[in-house]
């Protein structure tokens, strides 16, 4: 079945910042003078640390460098539209104020302050979407909530779920204003009948806030694929890939193995030609401060679209979707195809599209591009561009061709 959201900014938006942030970021991979195996935000889980011993992290959490409005200034840097931050993660922490349970950033900590709430404020001042991860079955402090790898057996799952997830659930919901989403996770052994629940107690306190992909049983509105993996078949719905700028979500001092900024930006045009959303990630420290290569790496993503973002934001897969043509990626928005060169060449030639050219040029500079199109009596065509000398960029240079038909209708041959 396909999914639709329902929600036009989601279909728009297509780039979103995605924040793995909690008391695991003290620890940044290490405890008791090991490294956690996997990612950061799992190492409680990994490395069996007692509840009692975990919970004594909130009394050294203390972000003093967190700057809400910095943190929205730099996603609308860039280029994103949308924030989605762990409200809660596995760990079972609140990383806001929350009423139904004392182990919350506001009553636990020596900062004892509300990060949510100032980054709600700075959302509504910036006007970028705000969305809240929420781990839903997984609670590794609660000792009725999911734990992966151990054995969950006698837990009395319903009352963690009465208790603690829909109170917290009604809580993110009604303390923040608009909630453009809740990210469900790890749904384990919920039931079709709890995710159900969620589902329709996040639509009675906020319709029009989306249900991510993860809520379980199948029931969310949109598609999230697995993490950093990009469908390689067709999928017509909203979808959207949770990606890592390394090998963590939350902060890991000794993973240094950062993606590039070509990494990125070839494979968010890669999952938006293919119709999907890009949410990236960072992870802050326990200071707050958001490591300085996830600052670097994405401030040249933010140049790039800053000049190429119409081939970006509100564009559509082409349909049908064709990946053959070498080195080229497509993006549609009505009477525009974005042609997306990953290699610098003279010409391009293009078969068999059927729309008629009304102009062509370099999206980043705006040069105009001599086209040679062409149709034949037996019904074949071409468009034939003359490629510049000078190459705006090595990453992806974009070529603009505004068509007289509202929809690209395309369906190129390998030359
Ligand atoms: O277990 C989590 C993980 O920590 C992280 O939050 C990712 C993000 O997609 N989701 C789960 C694993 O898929």
């Amino acid at each position: 079945m396909l999914k639709d959201t329902k929600q036009q900014w989601f279909k728009d938006a297509k780039y979103g910042l995605f924040i793995h942030w909690g008391l695991y970021s003290i620890l940044a991979g290490e405890y008791n003078g090991k490294t956690t195996p996997t990612i950061a935000e799992w190492i409680m889980n990994e490395l069996d640390i007692p509840v009692k011993e975990y919970e004594k992290l909130a009394s050294r959490f203390n972000p003093v460098h967190f700057d809400a409005e910095e943190y929205v200034k730099l996603a609308c840097n860039w280029g994103m539209k949308y924030i989605t931050i762990t409200s809660k993660h596995h760990d079972g922490f609140a990383m806001y104020h929350s009423k139904c349970s004392k182990y919350n950033i506001v009553d636990a900590t020596p900062y004892g302050r509300d990060v949510i709430a100032q980054l709600a404020a700075a959302c509504k001042k910036y006007d970028i979407k705000l969305c809240f991860y929420y781990s839903q079955a997984q609670d590794w402090h609660d000792p009725d909530g999911y734990m992966a790898n151990h054995n969950n057996e006698g837990k009395n799952f319903r009352r963690y779920f009465d208790e603690k997830c829909l109170p917290q659930i009604k809580e993110i919901l009604t303390m923040y204003g608009e909630i453009g989403m809740i990210w469900f996770d790890t749904p384990m052994g919920i039931t079709a009948e709890e995710s159900r629940e969620i589902f329709d107690f996040v639509k009675s306190i906020q319709p029009d806030c989306i249900v991510s992909g993860r809520i379980g049983n199948n029931l969310g509105e949109y598609m999230t694929t697995g993490d950093n993996f990009i469908p390689a078949l067709p999928y017509y719905g909203d979808w959207e890939v949770p990606a890592t700028l390394n090998d963590t979500w939350g902060f890991k001092k000794s993973d240094h193995n950062w993606k590039s900024a070509k990494d990125v930006i070839r494979l968010m045009v890669k999952i938006v030609s293919r119709g999907g959303n890009y949410l990236l990630n960072i992870g802050p420290d326990a200071l707050g401060d958001i490591p300085k290569e996830s600052v670097d790496i994405l401030n040249r993503v933010g140049e790039f679209l800053r000049l190429n973002g119409d081939s970006i934001y509100g564009t559509r897969a082409i349909e049908p979707y064709v990946y053959d043509v070498e080195d080229c990626l497509f993006t549609a928005k009505p009477h525009n195809l974005f042609i997306h060169l990953m290699k610098r060449m003279d010409r391009l030639k293009l078969l068999n599209i059927g729309n008629r050219i009304e102009r062509a040029y370099l999206l980043a500079t705006g040069e105009e591009l001599e086209v040679d199109c062409r149709q034949t009596c037996e019904g074949d065509n071409s468009w034939e561009f003359r490629l510049p000398q000078a190459w705006p960029d090595d990453i992806d240079t974009v070529i603009c061709v505004e068509t007289f038909e509202e929809k690209p209708v395309f369906e190129p041959l390998q030359q």
